[in-house]
């Protein structure tokens, strides 16, 4: 029993935080179901490091200090059922799994509610950053057992990414929280990715700029305190990679169909399940599943023809203001995922704490950004805050900006290039804004149809009209009037 920390799953991310446990002075033991990759990793990487192998599950739970504190990094889904079953017999009272996989939530809610009635301890952490993060210092997001966190927590806040208000990890709370709250960070990037590739969109096929222009946009944009960001940094360099064979830049040569692993698509079935409005971030997804739609499109393009897009204002004005849409746009993004963290808390009892939230995705993960700590600053100040539009530093900023948001959207649809999800965030700010939606019209349908009966803006009370009789009463020549 030497070995203070485990690892089960060999593949990418298992390796590299079992490589970063190691170097921050914890010793490790590693197993994988297939022999092979242990025995390739024990020769490579882990070669002169504090590592052990193990070749059986038992082996490699006798190898652990007690309690045992396990990562379990393998595909989500059944495998980590599989892994769990295979080692409760194994395992003492009190001992530590947990969970880093990207795992639904509602999964890591049972698992939790599992382990914890057969007194084991569990803790299911998302885990953002990919390869580079894993080895590095990723964001962490773990829940589940508060004293299972107790006991992580010295070596998880050393493997974390660490930024200038401390390490990139906090115990987000009971059961899924972590998982959920890496679910709906996900649910961001798509929206953050999206909004990059339509600024892309017109800069390139509105404006005309190429890939050395677009680079150095992007290069630009990311020394602003609005937009500086690792997605914006990884952008700018994007464009400078050129296709060896062909000579012309790599981005230009990628099939427009964008893959996905299913956390986005969570994010918006969770979302319409507790009724939170997230529209920029359905758009994301949407466009994504849109996108993967290559060759019905490419027959459309022939038959469904659109306006030119061909650009005769002024084209670095319209530059700067593609910048004020993105920006306006993310802060809606973000501001309706933290309105879905702020829901989910209430809903699941999760008692997340959404500035540590935002603080813990200041480094490490991929939507790491300067912005982040404008959200954290604004639900520490206010930790009631109903919705990030509304913080003093949001507000002003939209308020500023909103002009040339609306204008790029309006050219966007002038041109007949799609913006799903700029149109999306500023549909979002025009309603949240509005003290009156249409929805009372759509109140009388219901009442109408189906006798679902509607509130009145003067009187309280609920209320139904036998509108068919009322309407017949009414002669068609005034209505006319
Ligand atoms: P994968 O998701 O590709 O899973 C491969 C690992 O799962 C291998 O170690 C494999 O063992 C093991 N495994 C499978 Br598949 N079925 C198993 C079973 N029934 N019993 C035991 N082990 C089993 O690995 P990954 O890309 O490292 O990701 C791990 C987790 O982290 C996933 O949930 C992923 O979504 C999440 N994640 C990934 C990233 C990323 O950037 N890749 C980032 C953040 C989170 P084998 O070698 O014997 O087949």
């Amino acid at each position: 029993m030497t070995q203070q920390f485990g690892v089960i799953g060999l593949a990418v991310m298992g390796e590299n935080l079992a490589l970063n446990v190691e170097r921050n002075g914890f010793p490790v033991a590693v197993y994988n179901r297939s022999r092979e990759k242990t025995d390739e990793f024990m020769a490579t990487r882990a070669k002169g490091k504090n590592f052990v192998a193990a070749y059986t599950l038992e082996d490699f739970v006798a190898s652990l200090e007690r309690p045992r504190k396990i990562l379990i990094m393998v595909k989500a889904g059944a495998p980590v059922d599989a892994v769990i079953d295979q080692l409760k017999p194994l395992l003492d009272e009190g001992d530590i799994l947990i969970d880093g996989g990207n795992s639904l939530f509602t999964d890591t809610q049972r698992r939790a509610a599992a382990l914890e009635s057969e007194k084991f301890t569990f803790i299911g952490m998302g885990v953002s950053g990919g390869e580079e993060g894993a080895l590095l210092g990723p964001s962490l997001m773990p829940g589940g057992t508060k004293q299972a966190y107790d006991y992580l927590e010295p070596i998880l806040t050393r493997i974390a990414a660490q930024v200038d208000d401390g390490p990139c990890v906090t115990y987000i709370g009971p059961g899924g929280a972590g998982h959920y709250v890496k679910m709906v960070h996900n649910g961001i990037e798509y929206g953050d990715m999206q909004l990059i590739a339509e600024a892309y969109d017109l800069m390139k096929n509105v404006l005309g700029l190429n890939a050395t222009q677009l680079h150095e946009v992007f290069a630009e944009w990311n020394t602003t305190d609005e937009l500086n960001s690792y997605l914006i940094e990884i952008t700018a360099d994007v464009f400078k990679v050129m296709d060896p064979d062909t000579g012309i830049p790599l981005v230009d040569e990628i099939l427009d169909a964008a893959g996905q692993k299913g956390t986005g698509r969570w994010t918006v079935d969770n979302a319409l399940e507790i009724g939170v409005p997230i529209p920029t971030i359905i758009a994301a997804v949407t466009a994504r599943i849109m996108s993967s739609y290559k060759q019905e499109r490419v027959a459309a393009a022939k038959e469904l023809v659109g306006p030119s897009t061909t650009f005769d204002g002024d084209v670095k004005a319209f530059v700067a203001k593609v910048r004020d849409a993105l920006y306006c746009s993310k802060m809606c993004s973000y501001a309706q995922g933290m309105a879905l963290l702020s829901k989910a808390s209430q809903v699941y009892g999760f008692n997340l704490n959404l500035g540590e939230c935002a603080r813990i995705w200041k480094g490490g993960c991929i939507i790491r950004a300067g912005f982040l700590n404008k959200i954290k600053h604004a639900f520490d100040d206010n930790p009631s805050l109903p919705n990030l539009l509304l913080a003093p530093e949001f507000k002003q900023s939209i308020l500023d900006r909103q002009s040339a948001w609306r204008e790029v959207v309006a050219t966007a649809a002038r041109l007949g290039i799609a913006v799903p999800a700029f149109s999306a965030s500023l549909d979002y700010f025009d309603s949240y804004r509005r003290d009156r939606l249409p929805q009372n019209l759509t109140q009388a349908q219901r009442d109408y149809f189906g006798a679902h009966t509607y509130e009145r803006i003067d009187k309280p009370g609920v209320f139904h009209t036998d509108w068919i009789h009322v309407a017949d009463e009414v002669p068609e020549p005034m209505m006319a009037k």
